[in-house]
């Protein structure tokens, strides 16, 4: 039975302008939900409303706010099972990541419902008598939230849990192919008793989106923008928040590597690799781009991984599979584009590319009109291919060989993202180089590049952001803006940097 499903502001259903069905990729005659979707004014007036309802928000003790979390995180962890069903339904994740997507939420929320108890300023010492400094953090206003639906409801958590936390109101617009989800996400978060126009949900197209943005930033009701999506879209919304002098948390695309030295525990890093790789059908941020693996177990490493790939089970995401279809047939289209960038000098080691149909089928599953892909290892990627230089969000994992740690480092930093990043080794100097040498924001080792914990700093360099870091309480500069106090009670104006008691050091003074 398929939902109908609109944007709430200010706690009532808006008006819609036109319909999207988000459908099931794993069976694409199914439609999960009709979502109404709103128009830019829609959004600039989901703004205007955030804005009034954030000044009472803010005013309610941070501890009381944090309650709030609290029962956030009991409700979602009560309905884990209906929203992990309802995500596996919409984008077709895996059963099992689906949970684990969910119990990221509450692990979220675990960490927030404490900083609802400490939100710490600090007291600082004045350089003159009588006189006492402070900071305190404030809520920022309102954050817009612009959020991708690979991760249709962990990801947003990430953003609402600690801007809601803060003081602050938000306006929350989900990705359409992941908008039933996002919708019982927004409806856990209510019913934890959030005030009306505290939080609201639209559905709307991008353009739309972008068109309403850019009016409530001229308007002045929104003053954080957090984005997770392309480096495309994430360099527009860079450029609208800097000309309102409002600036945006990015969280953006990955050409994620890994590295394998020589010393590394090879049927490991195979693991490792298909899990990076294949795991949510590579549609992570942070899913593995290239291998890069020494020349001496290249062979050796490519035979294992061609292998442990072609064992892998694609299939039902209901079932125990490593993959299922992807989110939605503008990813599947758009990865049909990056499979045209094999090339002549690369080796395809897994065997069938594209679609899974009857006529190109995996084993004996033909796909049904699931969105279902062929995992592709393709060995021979370099320097200037596009399937080295370009994130390729899906099932295709490049593969090329090193001889050095600095040659290693070199052709890991090239592509220009910094997301995350792995090594595979059993020497921790090779380790601890690799920490210093790579850009990425997240360094695992021995470890997959996908699968950070939800309390870490979590962002990118470069092409994967703007350096901002959500997660733990790193996130916390996003949601609130530093404000110093001093207090005077010495009954004098006392100067600063001039009424400041000396006292004289003797310099020239040596030992005997
Ligand atoms: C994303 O794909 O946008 O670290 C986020 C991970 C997950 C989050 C991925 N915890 O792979």
């Amino acid at each position: 039975m398929s939902r109908q499903i609109v944007s709430i502001v200010g706690g009532k259903d808006a008006q819609a302008a036109s319909t999207y069905e988000s459908i099931n990729p794993a069976r694409t005659g199914e439609v999960v939900a009709r979502v109404g979707l709103a128009d830019a004014e829609t959004f600039a007036a989901a703004c205007r409303t955030a804005k009034e309802a954030q000044r009472e928000w803010a005013k309610v003790p941070a501890p009381v706010r944090g309650r709030v979390i609290a029962s956030i995180g009991r409700l979602v962890e009560a309905n884990t099972e209906r929203l992990a069903r309802l995500v596996t339904e919409e984008i077709g994740k895996p059963y099992a990541e689906a949970l684990g997507e969910v119990r990221e939420i509450v692990d979220t929320c675990d960490f927030f419902l404490g900083e609802g108890r400490r939100l710490y300023g600090q007291t600082v010492p004045s350089e003159m008598p009588d006189k006492n400094l402070f900071t305190f953090r404030n809520p920022i206003g309102v954050a817009a939230v612009v959020t991708a639906g690979n991760f249709p409801v962990a990801v947003p958590s990430w953003y609402l849990v600690p801007a809601l936390l803060c003081g602050n109101a938000v306006v929350w617009k989900p990705a359409e192919y992941a908008a039933a989800s996002a919708h019982a996400l927004f409806r856990l978060f209510t019913a934890a008793g959030l005030p009306d126009g505290v939080l609201n949900v639209v559905f709307a197209g991008g353009a739309d989106t972008f068109s309403g943005l850019e009016r409530a930033l001229g308007e002045g009701t929104v003053q954080k923008v957090g984005f997770t999506g392309s480096s495309e879209v994430g360099r527009k919304i860079g450029e609208l928040t800097g000309r309102h002098l409002q600036s945006a948390c990015l969280e953006l695309g990955g050409k994620n590597p890994m590295v394998i030295m020589p010393d590394a525990d090879l049927d490991l890093a195979v693991e490792g690799a298909l899990f990076s790789g294949f795991g949510t059908a590579g549609q992570r941020c942070t899913s593995l781009g290239t291998v890069i693996v020494h020349e001496s177990v290249h062979e050796a490493f490519v035979e294992r991984f061609a292998r442990a790939v072609g064992a892998a089970r694609i299939g039902d995401p209901g079932q125990d599979v490593l993959a299922g279809p992807l989110l939605d047939h503008k990813f599947a289209e758009r990865y049909e584009e990056y499979l045209t960038w094999i090339e002549p000098h690369h080796r395809v080691v897994t065997g069938a590319t594209g679609r899974i149909t009857k006529d190109n089928p995996r084993g004996g599953f033909d796909g049904g009109d699931g969105l279902y892909y062929h995992p592709v290892v393709v060995d021979g990627v370099r320097p200037g291919d596009r399937l080295f230089m370009e994130e390729t969000f899906g099932p295709i994992v490049g593969v090329t060989a090193f001889s050095t740690m600095r040659e290693a480092l070199d052709l890991a930093n090239l592509p220009g993202y910094g997301l995350s990043s792995s090594i595979y080794t059993t020497n921790p100097q090779h380790a601890f180089r690799f920490r210093e040498g790579i850009s990425a924001g997240m360094v695992s080792v021995n470890n997959s590049t996908s699968g950070a914990e939800a309390h870490l700093p979590f962002g990118g360099n470069g092409k994967s952001g703007n350096g901002s870091r959500q997660s733990g309480m790193w996130v916390l500069d996003q949601f609130t803006r530093w404000q110093a106090m001093n207090w005077d009670h010495s009954g004098r104006l006392q100067k600063a940097q001039m009424d400041v008691a000396d006292i004289v050091p003797d310099l020239d003074f040596r030992l005997a």
